[in-house]
């Protein structure tokens, strides 16, 4: 990692035991929210393709938490969790997922596409890269009104021109832009390995961005990592970039059973589950943290999920509006 711009912080601030529990609870919901479109997919309830982000959830968890109001984020497709995290309404989302009126984009956008500005969240985007362009656009308007854009991308987007193009031009201007890559070690159905020449970290270094490679399944690297980015973008550093190693647990979209993963591979992940480890990372760090709170978080977004479940079906699908118009012309 290259030096901190001056004023920028080593580490996160230090989280009280209730804001731990409440990443945690965070980080559960995503799961289970996961879980559930993944259900209501099966069943038919959710129109076109899902991209899920079961495994990564200590990424956006931990990112999100250390920005502000001011700050932008451009998600990818496999964005539930971006979304979530940022504090979107959940019911708001399944009832997007579930292309309801009630939906975050009125039913219209889908699993793909949620853009909920209210919540910092500038939009999912369905193109390989397409968040980075976004998100350094994004930091050239914060460079005069203050705050830093975030893209997230996978390891694959790192082939993609857009990525070089927009790392460039955000260095060459000094934008403040954080670079969030989650390498999950596969594309679409591609190993890594097989695409990718050298290492995505030295890509971003050649440009001269401050960059760190971090363990994205430990809720507490990534909330370091982004701190010290993020303070430094925001203390005129420029471009920032962050490779978080994580790893999906399901298939890439959809009925994709990963059959591609190599034997025990998935297995030896699961035992480092981002849940799994923030549990144990509370439990460790503090002494009064007791296994029936985080207990009762699990119980109590079961309770949250089954009423979604609920009320996101009986919700009304939108009424056709200008465009469906337009198309029967
Ligand atoms: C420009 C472009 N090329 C191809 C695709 C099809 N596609 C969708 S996701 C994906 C894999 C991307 O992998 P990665 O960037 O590693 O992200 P991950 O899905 O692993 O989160 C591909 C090839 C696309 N959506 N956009």
């Amino acid at each position: 990692m290259t030096g901190l711009a001056e004023g920028a912080t080593r580490q996160a601030p230090p989280l009280e035991l209730e804001q731990a529990l409440a990443l945690y609870r965070m980080m559960v919901l995503i799961r289970r929210f996961e879980d559930t479109v993944q259900l209501l997919f099966q069943r038919g309830e959710v129109p076109g393709t899902t991209h899920l982000y079961s495994g990564q959830e200590a990424v956006a968890t931990g990112v999100a938490s250390i920005l502000e109001r001011q700050d932008r984020v451009a998600g990818t497709y496999r964005g539930h969790g971006h979304a979530l995290s940022l504090g979107v309404e959940p019911q708001a989302l399944l009832d997007e997922m579930l292309g309801r009126a009630t939906g975050v984009c009125g039913g219209r956008a889908g699993s793909m596409n949620v853009i909920d500005l209210a919540h910092g969240l500038m939009g999912c985007y369905g193109i390989v890269g397409g968040s980075i362009g976004a998100a350094t656009g994004a930091a050239l308007a914060l460079k005069r009104s203050g705050g830093v854009a975030v893209a997230y991308f996978g390891e694959g987007a790192t082939n993609q021109g857009y990525f070089h193009e927009c790392l460039n031009f955000a260095k060459v201007h000094n934008l403040p832009a954080l670079y969030v890559c989650e390498n999950n070690l596969y594309g679409e159905f591609t190993p890594m390995e097989d695409v990718t020449a050298g290492s995505i970290l030295a890509r971003a270094q050649t440009l001269e961005l401050p960059a760190q490679s971090i363990d994205g399944n430990d809720l507490w690297a990534v909330r370091d990592a982004a701190a010290a980015a993020v303070a430094r973008a925001r203390a005129g550093g420029g471009p920032q970039f962050i490779e978080a190693l994580t790893y999906r647990f399901v298939g890439h979209s959809r009925s994709d059973p990963g059959a591609y993963r190599k034997p025990g591979e998935l297995d030896a992940w699961r035992e480092r589950d981002p849940l799994k480890l923030t549990r144990a990372g509370i439990l460790e760090r503090y002494d009064e943290a007791e296994e029936a709170q985080l207990d009762a978080a699990d119980a109590d977004v079961e309770r949250q999920l089954e009423q979604m479940i609920a009320a996101g079906l009986a919700a009304p699908y939108p009424t056709p509006g200008p465009a469906a118009e337009f198309k029967a012309q």
